[in-house]
């Protein structure tokens, strides 16, 4: 028999390299067979080339719609060394093809022109050149796909010196493959924008900065598991409500009670599960006038989830696990704030917040059934970074490995307050340490460098809070018509001893008052705080870090001036003795939490 003189089909959009890559196919004696321009180019030049009707005896139609889609070109491609695929071929007369130089028409060059219109951008769809090239990289095993001009070069450098490599045809399988799915990738993209309805797309005004356009949100299959009921959400809105959403209903499922948390950049200022607030709470959280907070436990966690920080949560976006009812909007209504996500809303509840900011206020209705997918994945700075989620799930169960004292037990607030803590920092921009007291953060440092700064931040935002229930705090007698963010100022002010001294400042610290409050004394503050008890700290990762073998044990001991009595962290390692030790040397019970939550 004959030898089968080796077969190369062509079809090219982008011609760079196509006359050197038709001198080398004809010196190494392959047949030609190309598409109407690619044919007439390599023609022109003075190469022996085939059209491709020589081999599917039917003219190129519908205005170059159908060039090469045709079982004599598909079934030569995909071919294997099967003696069955040989007997079809031979009924058929059909040659094997062993190279498919293809390269695709430019879509994403055509719909990047400003006001292309669908029939323009229908025109650019192709539909045989994918086949062709998706065929050939199926059959890889045999046939060489070529899809980018720049591997013309060594192809064939290789078909010089005699076969094509299996791993080169692998790594051309593959390359192939990827610019299939990224053609495709850029069509349904275009669709999406043109006919997406606003289940499965929504365009934002911007990304994170005004000047970071376009954006959106979108899902690739099913619908957004959330509906907008009010406003327009924005870029970091949903970055803030989609780390909040599940940070509640795991605390819910965890702990069994409603729960609330309060989002800024992406980190929760606070979240609490509902415990009923004594009254000092309900003056300090200034909740003190909202009808029927005494039997919602929705409002009481939202209560103290906005109560923790309140200059943090300063506009927050706001997450709460159950359906919204009225306690719970009016706090929220009295408050700034960008917006809310939650499973529902009560319609009086609803009326009340799509009111808010002259009904510009973000509503996000969530679906509570939705899972997410278990993997992730994220474009930073062109690169792609995919990951399993973090699926872990923390509970009351996570604290059972006391490490000391020895035989040491946690009681059961101690466990609760220990989830609260351990799942706000799953959802918290690491490093991040976390206090915790009565069903509520306290104190929480977000997105450090330094674990021992986390621990201060947080520890001087637990001391802050605890001194807001200062008598002389509770006392302040305000000048009628003070707004609640300038109440919130003042407070901060005053304890967290940065009151204004002399000046304008001064001048306006002051007229906030009837009586003005003075200063707290170190001394003061100091005793405030001994009174302070039973916080828990939670750590998303080591507490120890080692200097020449010499461990810190810094962290423990900041954490025992703000009333720490229980500690939670990864650990384990030789290095993490000497802050087991110290923790007992404190009278702090040390638990092992077995899983590091490193969140970015
Ligand atoms: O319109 S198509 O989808 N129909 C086809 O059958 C077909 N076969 C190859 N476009 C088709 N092609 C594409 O034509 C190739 O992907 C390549 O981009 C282009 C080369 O056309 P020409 O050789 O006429 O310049």
């Amino acid at each position: 028999m004959a030898e089968h003189q080796r077969i190369a089909i062509v079809s090219v959009y982008d011609k760079t390299g196509l006359l050197d890559l038709a001198k080398g196919l004809v010196q190494n004696n392959v047949r030609i067979l190309a598409s109407g321009g690619t044919s007439k180019m390599i023609r022109e030049s003075g190469f022996p080339v085939e059209d491709i009707s020589a081999i599917t005896k039917a003219p190129e139609m519908l205005g170059g719609r159908v060039k090469t889609l045709h079982p004599a070109v598909h079934a030569g491609i995909l071919a294997r060394e099967l003696a069955s695929d040989e007997k079809d071929l031979a009924e058929q007369n059909i040659d094997k093809v062993d190279y498919v130089i293809c390269n695709l028409y430019p879509f994403k060059d055509t719909v990047a022109k400003i006001n292309v219109t669908v029939p323009e951008a229908v025109e650019e769809i192709d539909i045989g050149g994918v086949t062709l090239i998706r065929a050939a990289a199926k059959n890889h095993s045999r046939v060489t796909i070529l899809s980018d001009p720049r591997d013309y070069a060594e192809f064939l450098r290789e078909l010089e010196a005699g076969e094509i490599k299996e791993s080169t045809r692998k790594l051309y399988a593959l390359k192939a493959f990827e610019h299939t799915a990224d053609y495709d990738a850029a069509i349904s993209e275009f669709f999406r924008k043109q006919y997406a309805t606003d289940k499965q797309y929504i365009p934002l005004r911007y990304g994170a900065n005004p000047h970071q356009k376009p954006a959106a949100a979108y899902v690739k299959e099913g619908d957004i598991p959330f509906k907008v009921l009010g406003g327009a959400p924005g870029y970091i809105n949903l970055l803030d409500a989609l780390n909040a959403w599940p940070l509640v209903k795991e605390l819910k499922k965890a702990l069994g009670k409603p729960a609330a948390a309060s989002f800024k950049h992406v980190s929760p200022a606070g979240a609490a599960i509902g415990e009923p607030l004594t009254a000092e709470e309900r003056k300090v959280y200034m909740v003190d006038d909202i009808a029927g907070i005494e039997t919602s436990a929705l409002a009481q966690a939202y209560a103290r989830a906005r109560g923790a920080d309140r200059m943090s949560s300063f506009g927050d976006m706001i997450a709460l696990s159950d359906i919204v009812d009225l306690p719970t909007a009016s706090i929220i209504s009295k408050e700034v704030s960008d917006g809310v996500i939650a499973p529902g809303y009560e319609p009086a509840a609803l009326e009340i917040l799509k009111k808010k900011k002259g009904g510009k206020y973000l509503v996000l209705q969530m679906d509570p059934e939705y899972e997410p997918s278990k993997t992730e994945t994220r474009t930073v700075y062109g690169v792609n970074l995919t990951q399993g989620r973090n699926d872990v799930q923390i509970s009351p169960k996570s604290f059972k490995n006391v490490i000391t004292p020895k035989n040491g037990t946690l009681p059961e607030s101690a466990q609760r307050d220990l989830t609260v803590a351990t799942i706000a920092l799953k959802y918290t921009q690491s490093n991040s340490v976390c206090y915790a007291a009565r069903g509520q953060v306290v104190g929480l440092g977000a997105g450090q460098q330094s674990r021992i700064h986390c621990t201060r931040l947080a520890g001087d935002k637990a001391d802050n809070w605890w001194l807001r229930f200062h008598p002389r705090v509770l006392g302040i007698k305000w000048k009628k018509g003070t707004k609640r963010p300038d109440k919130s100022n003042a407070i901060d002010l005053l304890v967290s001893g940065e009151l204004p001294k002399s000046g304008a400042e001064r001048e306006a610290f002051e007229a906030l008052f009837e009586e003005v409050p003075p200063a707290f004394t170190e001394e003061e503050k100091t005793e405030w705080l001994s009174q302070l008890t039973d916080v828990v700290i939670s750590s998303d990762a080591f507490l120890t870090r080692v200097y020449y073998q010499f461990p810190f044990t810094d962290n423990v001991y900041r954490a025992a001036r703000s009333g720490v009595k229980y500690m939670a962290a990864p650990g384990g390692s030789q290095n993490d003795i000497p802050v087991f030790e110290t923790a007992e040397k404190l009278g702090i019970t040390f638990v092992e939490q077995s899983v590091r939550l490193f969140h970015h």
